[in-house]
């Protein structure tokens, strides 16, 4: 029987992938045989990250491109077909944050984050679909949150752009799962990489931040998660063996959305 979890073959792109829960799934998915592609905002970050797929022995196909500009998007994927071959897999990775109080934030800061985490998505994601159509497959999985599902003080930009990520996932799936093509939401709960530092970092008299303490408290696994955590379920959706899974948020998250939290 043929490894249903299996990527040989495939060219994946992996956005804003030069390192954290981007160039994780990007690595895994070169270890299931998929073709890599990836694209950062500054030749800088392409370097560093061609650099690291070196290192794990991946010969990944880097490129500067802005995912919120459409023009750049269409151009990349043109040459993406050209240089490599045409997407069978999209992961819409690239993503900030603004961690501001709502009253104290600027049109344009809540602009900037709806751009980059939810337009940019569909950006993508309408510049690669019809290829997928004329391949008569093709995978997208967009990077969702917990705050897809719920708010926080301060995020309020953020948890509005995934909250819309997931119902763009939804929507991909109603509208494309007619041409065989998979639409879904890989959530990951508290992941310890740059974008969460400031939430880590040790206080100045060497003690815990309040807030890892909460997310510990919060978190069945009782530990942050690790971008490789992602890794499988990532594979999962990117592989055959979820051609019948469409429209899905799939929560990687410790257990964080079930459980009311450690009693203080
Ligand atoms: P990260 O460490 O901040 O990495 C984000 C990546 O996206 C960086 O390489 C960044 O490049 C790139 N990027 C940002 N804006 C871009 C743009 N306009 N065009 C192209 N690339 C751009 O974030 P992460 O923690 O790995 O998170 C990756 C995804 O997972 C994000 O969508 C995030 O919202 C989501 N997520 C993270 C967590 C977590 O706990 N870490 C949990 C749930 C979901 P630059 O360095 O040049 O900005
Ligand atoms: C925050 C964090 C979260 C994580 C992630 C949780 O400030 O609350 O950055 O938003 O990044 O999205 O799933």
């Amino acid at each position: 029987m043929k490894n249903p979890f299996s990527l040989e073959g495939k060219i994946a792109l992996v956005t804003g992938a030069s390192y954290g829960i981007g160039f994780a799934i990007a690595t895994g998915y070169a270890k299931a045989g998929a073709t890599i592609v990836f694209n950062d905002i500054k030749q800088e970050l392409v370097d560093k990250g061609l650099a690291a797929y070196r290192e794990e022995g991946v010969a990944a196909h880097g490129y500067v491109c802005d995912v919120t500009d459409e023009a750049a998007v269409n151009d990349l994927i043109t040459t993406i077909e050209k240089d490599v071959g045409v997407i069978d897999i999209l992961v819409n990775n690239a993503g900030i944050i603004k961690r501001i109080p709502m009253i104290d934030m600027t049109a344009e800061q809540f602009r900037q984050v709806i751009d980059v985490d939810l337009n940019a998505p569909f950006i993508v994601s309408k510049a690669v679909i019809p290829s997928m159509i004329k391949m008569g497959h093709g995978k997208i999985i967009n990077i969702c949150s917990m705050m897809s599902e719920l708010g926080r003080e301060t995020v309020s930009a953020y948890a509005a752009a995934k909250g819309g990520l997931k119902m763009l996932t939804r929507n991909i799936c109603s509208e494309y799962g007619q041409f065989n093509i998979q639409c879904n939401g890989l959530g990951p709960g508290y992941i310890a990489t740059p974008q969460t530092a400031p939430l880590r970092e040790k206080q100045a008299d060497g003690s815990k931040h309040p807030f890892d303490s909460f997310i510990l408290a919060k978190t069945p696994a009782n530990r942050w998660g690790e971008s490789e955590d992602l890794v499988g379920p990532a594979v999962f959706l990117a592989s055959e063996a979820s051609d019948f899974v469409n429209g899905h948020i799939l929560y990687v998250d410790g257990g964080i959305l079930a459980y009311i939290g450690k009693q203080p």
